[in-house]
């Protein structure tokens, strides 16, 4: 019902284009301390409304929901919520704002890295661009006998998925450690911390003595750009659907482990639409082919989001746990210990499921269940919305990659 009212309104004062992408003037980042269950089942119930967006949803008493609400809903659902006795609070004044700004302050920065002539790659100072972003691994290639950059193929829109391999040579079948981002779109934060962290180990050698690491820091460039280009709100990737005013499909609900079981859709328009049929999406397929060519040596995988600071391990389809969970645990215990020592951020460790929600499809359950991963995670990495200062791409770099080191070494003394 409330979904059918919330649609009826918006068409009749919005152009059908705009209506899936709703305005963000005016939108506020809406953060809800639920007291029971009662009440977080009634502000689920906006899940999948147009003009909500949940930024964040956790199952832990002591954490709080963000959701964005566009200008249009806000009084009204802000009167609900008082209406039931549910507490909340404004955190984000106006996101139109805060993009607007963001992007006057990205261009800024990066017109002041091109002019500087010693900067001539990518500086961490803002978030680039899927070119910049491929640049970059190129470039370091160059100047790296130890770095190889490699395709996994195009995206669906013909964008180059590129990846690079930090090795110190030898055999081909070594373990290792694969890292991905950017399978959302907005989660800017993400692909900048993978950068960072292929940035960091080409100077540690010890750390790809005995093993090797794949990195691949965006596995969603169309999406990425659209994001950048057009609607910076945008998480799928950008494939047609049978409807033809919400393309784009939740490559996080595509991979094909227990597929569409639970806490995806089959409606084009919701944000985690699974897609028409596991693996429809052109990207999980090359990072699906990408694994598998690996035939198992891929021991690690860590698989980079935003935000929330969690280190989610499978399952995502299930509460039930897996067999290895006390391993999976207690690697990321140490790996969140190392990363809270450099500027005390806190990570919170659970099974996705338990943790968040359950959701079915994702690429952390199908690597370690199929792809023959034994470690398997989603970093959420820090934020307050998907919008983060650029300052922060250095800071939040520095302590993942502290935590990545962990999983590093880990695999190294357990598989080499
Ligand atoms: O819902 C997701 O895909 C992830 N959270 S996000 O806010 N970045 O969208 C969590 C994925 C956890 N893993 C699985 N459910 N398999
Ligand atoms: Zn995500």
């Amino acid at each position: 019902m409330i979904r059918f009212f919330f649609a009826a309104a918006l068409v009749a004062f919005v152009c059908a284009k705009d209506v899936y992408n709703p305005s963000l003037k005016g939108m506020q980042g809406i953060s809800i301390t639920y007291e029971n269950e009662e009440q977080l089942a009634f502000v689920l119930q906006y899940e999948g409304v147009l003009g909500f967006d949940f930024m964040k949803v956790t199952r832990l008493a002591n954490d709080n929901i963000h959701v964005l609400v566009t200008a249009f809903q806000v009084p009204i659902f802000k009167k609900a919520l008082e209406n039931h006795g549910i507490k909340y609070n404004v955190f984000i004044e106006d996101f139109g704002k805060l993009v607007e700004e963001e992007s006057i302050s990205q261009e800024i920065a990066r017109v002041a890295a091109h002019r500087s002539k010693a900067r001539r790659t990518y500086n961490f100072s803002y978030f680039p661009r899927h070119k910049e972003i491929n640049n970059y691994l190129v470039d370091l290639s160059k100047t790296n006998e130890n770095v190889t950059v490699f395709s996994i193929g195009k995206s669906y829109e013909g964008r180059e998925m590129l990846g690079v391999k930090i090795s110190s040579g030898g055999s081909n079948d070594k373990p290792a450690v694969l890292i991905d981002a950017g399978i959302h779109a907005r989660e800017w934060i993400a692909p900048t911390t993978a950068l960072y962290a292929i940035s960091k180990l080409v100077n540690e050698k010890s750390l790809y003595e005995k093993i090797d690491w794949y990195i691949l820091p965006q596995i969603n460039p169309d999406g990425y750009e659209y994001s950048h280009t057009e609607y910076r709100l945008w998480r799928k990737t950008r494939s047609p659907s049978e409807l033809s005013y919400c393309p784009g499909v939740d490559a996080n609900r595509n991979f094909g482990f227990k597929w569409m079981e639970v806490g995806a859709s089959d409606y084009p328009c919701d944000e985690i639409y699974a897609g028409s049929e596991a693996f429809s999406e052109v990207e999980a397929q090359n990072v699906r082919d990408f694994v598998l060519s690996k035939n198992g040596t891929i021991k690690t995988y860590l698989t980079f989001h935003s935000y929330g600071q969690y280190l989610l391990h499978p399952w995502g389809y299930t509460s039930d746990l897996p067999e290895n969970e006390p391993v999976l645990r207690s690697v990321a215990v140490k790996a969140e210990k190392a990363l809270a020592a450099v500027q005390g951020t806190r990570y919170t460790i659970g099974s996705s499921t338990n943790v968040l929600y359950a959701a079915a499809g994702g690429s952390d359950d199908w690597v370690m269940a199929v792809g023959g991963a034994d470690l398997s995670y989603t970093v959420e990495l820090p934020g307050n919305s998907f919008v983060i200062p650029a300052r922060r791409i250095k800071p939040v770099g520095e302590e993942t990659f502290e935590a990545i080191k962990v999983f590093g070494e880990y695999t190294s003394e357990n598989y080499a």
